[in-house]
């Protein structure tokens, strides 16, 4: 559930809310291997959960999605070599921006979009702040994609994000002081996730510091599993240089069936006369701010740009 300072939170297979919370450390023989938040592991010693009990971590099991990011997005440098990785396991990427203080910026999600489709986790936008500023040019960007998608205001009802958590492992990512963990405090009260201000700049404080993953409240007469929510530290860029040149496509489905036309290995790039991406969006069939993204983000991979001062199609530094 939680890793602070070499000690991990645990939760036991069928132990419910009420039941102790069992901390451990990482046995020796685990290597170099990181354990981290969504992780499945073998635990030996004491489990028991009563204070002061410190149990090992053994084996971490075969995981079954893994979301990372790397500092940077260029492989060839130290920085773009440094992965991390955000959260195992999990089934959902929910991308949280808001539509205003900070202000939504396009290319980050659709970074979040190409890790997501690497790491075959499904992808849910939750726009946050509706009060403060309306969807429309955020959702015209997207409008070429089956991308879901909830609009969330201070007041709104979570009914429609509660059950499309229901059952799953629900990672949240986002620029710092979009409202993750007041989300998060709405959806699991017990939760009391320290929240933020943003500041003029539109920037937020990086409130939270580590992933912690919280079980979300049973709904009454359910016994389906509720599933689990991954709060995060908020992020300034989603490095993607462990994602290859082929699979950054993926985060664009609006733009892949034209490749068909495109010559055999075809970078894609727009000094490539024959690409076939440009007379797509040539002809209407898709955004060429998308088409401009998908090239900012094989430029920055290539190590061309500076993914941190990059324009967004809106306008905004990335
Ligand atoms: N107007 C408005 N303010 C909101 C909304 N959601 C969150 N906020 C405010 O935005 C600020 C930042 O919220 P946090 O929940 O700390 O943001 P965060 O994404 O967890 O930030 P980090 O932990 O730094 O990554 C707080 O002052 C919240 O009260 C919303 O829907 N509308
Ligand atoms: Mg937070």
């Amino acid at each position: 559930m939680a890793v602070d300072r070499g000690r991990y939170t645990c939760v036991l297979p069928g132990a419910g809310p009420d039941d102790p919370t069992v901390t451990a450390m990482r046995a020796r023989e685990l290597g170099r291997k990181s354990v981290v938040v969504g992780d499945r592991v073998g635990l030996v010693g004491d489990t028991s959960g009563s204070s002061g009990a410190l149990a090992r971590i053994v084996r971490i099991e075969p995981r079954r999605s893994v979301l990372r990011r790397t500092a940077e997005d260029d492989a060839s440098t130290a920085e773009g070599r440094l992965e991390r990785v955000v959260v195992a396991n999990a089934d959902q990427l929910v991308i949280v921006s808001a539509l205003a203080d900070p202000p939504p910026r396009t290319g980050f999600i659709d970074r979040c979009l190409v890790a997501a489709y690497d790491a075959d986790i499904e992808p849910l936008l939750c726009l946050t702040k509706a009060d403060l500023a309306g969807p429309e040019t955020v959702l015209d960007y997207y409008t070429e994609l089956e991308l879901p998608y909830l609009l969330i205001r201070p007041d709104s009802p979570l009914d429609a994000l509660r059950s499309l958590l229901t059952g799953r492992i629900s990672v949240l990512v986002g620029h710092s002081g979009v409202g993750k963990s007041t989300l998060v405090n709405r959806l699991v009260p017990e939760a009391e996730r320290a929240v933020g201000t943003v500041s003029a700049i539109g920037r937020g404080r990086h409130t939270s510091t580590s992933a912690v993953a919280l079980r979300l409240p049973a709904p009454p007469d359910a016994d389906q599993d509720p599933g689990w929510i991954v709060d995060t530290p908020g992020v300034r860029s989603f490095g993607l240089a462990h994602v290859s040149a082929e699979s950054l496509l993926h985060g664009f489905p609006d733009l892949v069936e034209a490749t068909a036309d495109c010559p055999a290995n075809c970078p894609h790039t727009a000094d490539e006369a024959d690409c076939a991406l440009d007379a797509w969006v040539a002809t209407g069939r898709a955004d060429p701010r998308r088409l401009a993204s998908y090239r900012r983000l094989l430029a920055s991979r290539a190590g061309e740009t500076d993914p941190r001062t990059e324009p967004d199609p809106r306008g905004h530094p990335e």
